[in-house]
């Protein structure tokens, strides 16, 4: 057994679950009329309602009693001190500094004996005057008009954070209009430049380490595209930009180090946003909306550091998570925001979940005797009821399920806002309450439908409810707000991660995708023979060859 499962600590909730596993929600509210108010946290506008969840007092208090007993707190201040917790990749997990740069009164943050605060603050400024540049008009592509249109090519962690965010603050955006490309399959590429022109694009290469396949083959065609019109290759110099930590490798490429924004190693890729590789969200919205976004993280950040675990929204997140994950043994996770803006909010936090926290072994290498990451999956309200809302309603598996939804909308059209954010309540409200067979049947009795029928309908209208969900409500999704949103779920997976002692910040899983397709990309270009593999995978290159 391991020393999580053996600790007193988790044997405490084990038991409270087993004592408790008649709990219904409806009868702690009804027995309990300042249930909201015990169970609910704000950080100013933001409302974390955690009431609707299968938890007691004590359930709560153990809970955190749990996270004491495995030193989250301590092993918090590690991550934000800027100590190398990412041990199998020996790094710092700092994407916190990049949100405190802007405090000027901030504390050093050593990394290798070296304060890094103002590597970023010198970034930030680069970023200010370029983006300024190109919003204004007075950066010039190669015949000197300026650029309308930007491209960022870029995959994993240098796509889904700035895409996401662009998609968020598109009501904040004006002047130039942003593209995305990720896929390695060349209709990616082909349908986000149709209808471009190569004199008014700029393009940014978006990558980590300048070495991915998928983001170089994609920017190799770009590179071809600009200058089959372009043809002179100075002219690349005014069109392509690089984010990146390998200069060397950006060199190679062919871009001006001149034209790359840096950030380091201690920047994960899944926790990239608030770096250099946030480029496309301050040419959309500008730098100052870019800078609002780190505010808002660093807000979230401050109150991570300092709210007791009780008044933790992150920690309580987090806590609610490993309730469902491993003692009700639920394996799934639902984020649902009411709100167009954030369609790609489920994406975003699918991979920094799933990334980070889909481990099997524990820091000391030694296979897990518990369920870590559990899938995380989603959509945006109100299509997602239209869709697969009725497996969380009447389905076989619980799914916990957070809901998110901003009071104020970016539009005044009529009851569009109102509407929306009362199916947000009304599903919270009946995925907990439930109808109970006196109610359906009551319900059926009204229509006026005779007794045989409302008998034979009777078992398909009943809901079991008791489904747990967790609301998050704020004013208006700002981008200040957004940064704080993104940073809670960033230090819920963060502290699930210290529960379950994995290393969160590593993806090795992700690397051996890498090393593969280059080998089977080989020997598809050499046209030899295939017998090296599985019979499967020899089985599929064959047909491959005779189709192609
Ligand atoms: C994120 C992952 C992964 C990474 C991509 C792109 O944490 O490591 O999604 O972001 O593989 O890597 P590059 O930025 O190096 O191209």
């Amino acid at each position: 057994m391991s020393a999580l499962t053996q600790s007193k600590a988790w044997q405490d909730l084990r038991a409270h679950f087993a004592a408790n596993t008649g709990l219904s929600m409806r009868r702690l509210f009804d027995d309990d009329p300042g249930r909201f108010a015990q169970f609910s946290l704000r950080l100013d506008d933001l409302l974390l309602d955690y009431s609707k969840n299968l938890v007691t007092r004590e359930t709560m208090s153990l809970l955190c009693a749990l996270a004491r007993d495995r030193g989250v707190e301590a092993w918090r201040d590690k991550m934000f001190s800027g100590a190398k917790i990412n041990f199998t990749e020996r790094r710092a997990v700092l994407h916190t500094a990049l949100r405190a740069a802007l405090d000027a009164k901030h504390v050093p943050v050593m990394v290798d004996g070296q304060d890094v605060l103002p590597g970023v603050r010198r970034v930030l400024d680069r970023m200010r005057v370029f983006t300024e540049s190109v919003r204004s008009g007075a950066w010039r592509g190669y015949s000197g008009k300026p650029i309308t249109d930007v491209v960022n090519i870029g995959i994993g962690g240098s796509y889904l954070g700035p895409l996401m965010v662009c998609r968020a603050l598109h009501p904040y955006s004006d002047k130039v209009k942003l593209h995305f490309v990720s896929n390695v399959d060349g209709t990616d590429l082909l349908e986000n430049l149709r209808g471009l022109d190569p004199q008014s694009t700029l393009f940014i290469v978006a990558s980590k380490t300048f070495t991915t396949q998928e983001t170089l083959m994609n920017a190799r065609s770009a590179r071809d595209w600009l200058l089959r019109s372009a043809g002179d290759a100075k002219h690349i110099a005014r069109h392509f930009v690089a984010l990146s930590t390998n200069a060397r490798e950006v060199e190679a490429f062919g871009i001006d180090v001149a034209n790359m924004f840096e950030f380091s190693d201690w920047v994960g890729g899944r926790y990239s946003l608030w770096s250099s590789i946030g480029l496309p969200i301050a040419l959309a919205a500008g730098m100052d909306n870019f800078e609002e976004l780190l505010r808002g993280g660093y807000e979230m950040d401050t109150h991570f550091r300092t709210a007791p675990l009780e008044r933790n929204m992150p920690v309580i997140l987090a806590l609610l998570g490993i309730w469902y994950n491993n003692f009700h043994n639920v394996s799934t996770q639902a984020l649902l925001p009411y709100d167009q803006t954030l369609e790609y909010f489920v994406s975003y936090f699918q991979q920094a979940d799933m990334e980070s926290n889909g481990k099997r072994v524990d820091r000391e290498g030694v296979a897990v005797d518990y369920a870590t990451g559990p899938v995380l999956w989603g959509g945006i309200g109100t299509n997602s009821q239209h869709a697969f809302f009725q497996l969380i309603h009447q389905g076989t598996q619980m799914v916990p399920a957070d809901f998110i939804a901003s009071a104020q909308g970016f539009h005044p059209l009529g009851e569009h806002h109102a509407t929306l954010v009362s199916n947000f309540f009304a599903q919270t409200e009946a995925l907990m309450r439930g109808k109970t067979e006196a109610e359906a049947r009551n319900e059926l009795q009204n229509s006026g439908m005779d007794a045989q029928a409302i008998e034979a309908l009777l078992p398909h209208k009943v809901f079991v409810g008791n489904k747990p969900t967790n609301s998050i409500l704020f004013e208006k999704l700002t981008p200040r707000t957004l940064g704080r949103l993104i940073a809670l779920y960033e230090h819920k997976i963060f502290v699930q991660g210290i529960v379950w002692n994995i290393n969160s910040y590593d993806q090795w899983g992700v690397e051996l995708g890498k090393q593969l397709a280059g080998h089977i990309q080989a020997e598809l270009r050499s046209g030899a023979e295939i017998s090296a593999h599985d019979s499967s995978t020899n089985g599929l290159i064959h047909h491959y060859n005779a189709l192609k």
